[in-house]
């Protein structure tokens, strides 16, 4: 996959709360391109996969339960530096620390449920965008 590409979900409490459109308005405002979406419920091994890299963490049954609970958006998104824009554009991990205009600030809740995510390098935008879609599946 091109490194200028993305990989992103809108996590189940941003969709429960009727924010699908507003984030996707600001991610295309930024200036990213949709290359590949969907609405998708993970299994809770497609969790445990997905986030394997953290099963040791104590907060792991908590992220993979969250994950699970309902629906997502799952996207594939193209700009130029997509990997570190789009971490830019979702601001950190806890919303509290967050910058201001970030998605994260804006619509995230907490550490856990933090409404978005942003994959952390071109590397694993590519496993996480594999994850989710076909090759027929991303423009
Ligand atoms: P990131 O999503 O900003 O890359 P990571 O450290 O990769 O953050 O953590 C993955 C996800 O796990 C976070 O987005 C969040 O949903 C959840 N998470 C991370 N740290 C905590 C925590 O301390 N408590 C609960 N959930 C957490
Ligand atoms: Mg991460």
């Amino acid at each position: 996959m091109a490194t200028n590409r993305t990989f992103t979900m809108l996590k189940p409490d941003a969709v429960e709360k009727g924010h699908i459109g507003a984030i996707l308005e600001k991610i295309i405002a930024s200036g990213f391109k949709i290359v590949a979406m969907k609405l998708t419920q993970m299994s809770k091994a497609d969790a445990q996969t997905f986030y394997a890299i953290h099963n040791e963490r104590p907060f792991f049954g908590e992220l993979v339960a969250y994950m699970t609970r309902g629906p997502i958006v799952a996207a594939v998104l193209e700009k130029d530096n997509a990997v570190e824009d789009f971490r830019t554009l979702i601001g950190s991990t806890n919303p509290a620390d967050a910058a201001e205009g970030t998605i994260r600030k804006l619509f995230a809740a907490s550490m856990g449920e933090n409404a978005v995510h942003g994959s952390d390098s071109d590397e694993n935008a590519a496993i996480e965008s594999a994850f989710h879609f076909s090759g027929r599946e991303m423009f």
